[in-house]
């Protein structure tokens, strides 16, 4: 299944929580309704609403805990601390990309890379990306042309992206930040093999 067609899936799932929300609440109000003709003493009318809402605000609060410890599952964090099987150095220029596999610790004007390179499927690849002139945005897309992951290439400093190229095939790196006249020319390409 591909990303877009997992996000399609995604909407139609909220939407009919969306839907099965809009019933509840109209279920209530009939509920409402029907039982406001019914007359009862008011201290234990208010000891039930009193029990009724200390019950919801507990289950709301239980569903929120486990879906926010759900959800923590899916941050990248782990990826990021994991050991690197592979490392690619990353220097953005106007207008294009450099890239070249290890650790670039040398002038950056010296730096020889290319705009293509090859990489391997299923193993953790840390991307150090930098910037020579402006603020970049070095983002991979997949072949759907889904954003996978991204991080900012800034002058002077260095962004380390870490991801683990689950399908083999051909990436493309958009710049995201605009950096001037040929910002839409920069792109490079990933062969994932
Ligand atoms: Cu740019």
């Amino acid at each position: 299944m591909s990303n877009f067609t997992m996000l399609l899936s995604l909407q139609k799932i909220a939407g009919l929580l969306s839907l099965a929300g809009a019933l509840l609440i109209v279920a209530v109000v009939i509920f409402l309704l029907k039982s406001a003709t019914i007359s009862e003493d008011k201290t234990t009318a208010k000891e039930k609403v009193y029990k009724l809402r200390s019950r919801y605000i507990w289950s709301i609060i239980i569903v929120a805990v486990v879906l926010l410890a759900y959800s923590f599952r899916s941050l990248p964090y782990s990826l990021m601390k994991a050991k690197a099987d592979t490392e690619v150095s990353v220097v953005a220029y106007q207008w294009g990309w450099k890239m070249e596999k290890g650790i670039y610790n040398g002038k950056l004007d010296d730096f020889k890379g290319s705009n293509e390179i090859e990489l391997p499927v299923n193993k953790s690849i840390k991307f150090i990306v930098t910037s020579i002139d402006v603020n970049h945005n070095f983002a991979i897309y997949n072949s759907d042309g889904v954003l996978v992951a991204q991080t900012q290439a800034m002058p002077q400093h260095k962004n380390n992206l870490q991801y683990r190229f689950k399908e083999k095939g051909e990436y493309k790196i958009f710049c995201l930040e605009y950096c001037g006249t040929a910002h839409d020319f920069m792109v490079g390409t990933i062969h994932i093999n």
